[in-house]
C-alpha cells in the first residue's frame, strides 16, 4: 500500500477535527493512499505534543517552515488562523506538497490568487475544507438540482447564525480581529454559506451587503481564553473589535437567481445553524444542519392531492453519498463525518493524478465575493464580484 506522511499545522479544534479524520478515514474507506501522521506543529510544544500523543501524529514541532520544507513530508494540512494561510500556502506550494486548507480561505483576494496560481503552477491537489459539501444530504440536494428535481432555480435562502460571543464579556480571541480573521463572520460562516451557494446554485454576479459590529470592545483574552466559550481570568483591560459581528447581503446569480445571506454570532439559542433553501420551477429543498441527517423537499410534479414538503432521511447505504462505509439506514452521521469524506476524497485525487472541489479556484471566488459584500456595506452601493 503506497503511503503518504502528512503534516498538520494547527493544533485546537481544526487541529482535533482533522486529526480524528487522518486517523480514522482508512478504517473506513478503502484508500489507495494510506496517510502517514507524521508531524503535528503548533505554537507551544507542550500542547503540540499532547495533540500528537492523543491522535498518533509521530513527531511534534513548532517550526511550520521547516516541516513543510522536509522531503519526506508528501501532504500540509494548513488548519490554523487565516492570517497564515498565505504564507503557509505559499511555501506548501514551492516545496511540492499537496495542500489540505481549512476555510476561509485567504485574508485578501490578492492573497487568494496568487495561492491559487501557486498550487496549480506546482502541480500539487489543492483542497479547501469547506467541509459541509460533504454531508449526505447536501450531496442528495446536489444531485436532486442536476437532475432537475428543482428546475430552474429562482431563489437561494441562507441563515447561519451562531451566539457564543454574544455576552459582551467573551474575550477578544483572535477571530475577533481583523489582522488575524480577515472578516469575522461574514467570513468565518459566510464563507461556508457563499461556497454552498456556488456548489448548488452557481457563481454569483453582484451583491448589497451590510455589516454591522455590535460589541466594539472586549476584555483582552487571558492566558487560557477558550475558542468558544469565555475563558476565565480574563484581563480588565479591554481591546477594539475590528471585525463584523452579522453581515447580511442580497445576491444576483449569473444564472439570474436571486439570493439572500444572513450570518451572525448573536443569535442566542441558534448554536451551529447552518441553514438554506433553494426554490425552483418544478420544486424546492431545503437542508438544516441541526438536522443533518434530513433532507426537506417539495416536488410540483407530486399528484396536486398529495403535495407538500416531505422529509427524507438520508442515511441509505445504497442511495446516498458516502453512507455505505458507516453504519445502517437509520444509524445517523455526525459533524465530524464530513471531515472523513474530505480526507477520502482528497486521497483519492492524489492517487488518480485528479483534483477535488472545492480548490484554490473556488477559494478565489470565495473571496471575490465576501470582499465585495464588504465593498458594498462601506459604499452603500450594489457591487459587481471579482
Ligand atoms: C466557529 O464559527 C466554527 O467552528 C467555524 O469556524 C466552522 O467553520 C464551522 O463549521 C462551525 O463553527
Amino acid at each position: 500500500m503506497k503511503t503518504m506522511n502528512v503534516a498538520i499545522i494547527g493544533t485546537k479544534f481544526m487541529g482535533k477535527a482533522h486529526s480524528n479524520a487522518w486517523a480514522n478515514t482508512p478504517r473506513f474507506f478503502d484508500v489507495g493512499i494510506k496517510p502517514v501522521m507524521k508531524v503535528a506543529v503548533g505554537t507551544d510544544m507542550a500542547g503540540t505534543q499532547k495533540l500528537a500523543d492523543t491522535w498518533g501524529w509521530e513527531e511534534a514541532s513548532v517550526n511550520w517552515r521547516e516541516v513543510v520544507a522536509r522531503p519526506d513530508i508528501d501532504i500540509v494540512d494548513i488548519a490554523a488562523p487565516t492570517n497564515l494561510h498565505y504564507e503557509m500556502a505559499m511555501a506548501a506550494a514551492e516545496h511540492g506538497k499537496h495542500i489540505f486548507l481549512e476555510k476561509p480561505f485567504a485574508i485578501t483576494v490578492e492573497q487568494a490568487r496568487e495561492m491559487y496560481a501557486a498550487a496549480q503552477k506546482a502541480g500539487v491537489v489543492h483542497y479547501v475544507n469547506h467541509n459541509y459539501r460533504r454531508v449526505p444530504a447536501i450531496r442528495l440536494a446536489k444531485r436532486l438540482i442536476n437532475e432537475g428535481f428543482v428546475g430552474r432555480i429562482f431563489h437561494w435562502r441562507s441563515t447561519y447564525l451562531q451566539d457564543w460571543i454574544v455576552d459582551p464579556n467573551f474575550p477578544l480571541t483572535w477571530h475577533l480581529r481583523k489582522e488575524v480573521a480577515g472578516f469575522g463572520v461574514h467570513g468565518d460562516l459566510g464563507s461556508h454559506s457563499v461556497d454552498l451557494a456556488r456548489y448548488l446554485v452557481g457563481d454569483i454576479q453582484t451583491v448589497t451587503g451590510f455589516t454591522s459590529t455590535f460589541i466594539k470592545e472586549r476584555p483582552l483574552p487571558g492566558k487560557d481564553a477558550a475558542t468558544f466559550s469565555a475563558g476565565s481570568g480574563e484581563s480588565t483591560e479591554m481591546g477594539e473589535v475590528t471585525v463584523d459581528d452579522a453581515s447580511f447581503f442580497l445576491a444576483e446569480f449569473a444564472n439570474g437567481a436571486l439570493g439572500s445571506f444572513e450570518v451572525s454570532r448573536f443569535a442566542p439559542g441558534r448554536k451551529n445553524y447552518n441553514y438554506f433553501e433553494i426554490y425552483g420551477s418544478e420544486g424546492s429543498i431545503a437542508f438544516n444542519l441541526e438536522r443533518m441527517n434530513e433532507l426537506q423537499i417539495f416536488s410540483r410534479n407530486d399528484p396536486a392531492y398529495a403535495q407538500g414538503f416531505r422529509t427524507i432521511l438520508v442515511t441509505e447505504g445504497g442511495q446516498h453519498d458516502y453512507i455505505a462505509n458507516w453504519w445502517p439506514p437509520g444509524h445517523t452521521i455526525g459533524y465530524e463525518h464530513e471531515f472523513h469524506h474530505a480526507v477520502y476524497d482528497f486521497l483519492k485525487a492524489i492517487e488518480t493524478g485528479g483534483s477535488i472541489e472545492p480548490n484554490f479556484y473556488d477559494g478565489v471566488k470565495e473571496m471575490e465575493v465576501l470582499t465585495a459584500v464588504i465593498e458594498s456595506a462601506e459604499s452603500g452601493h450594489k457591487v459587481s464580484v471579482g
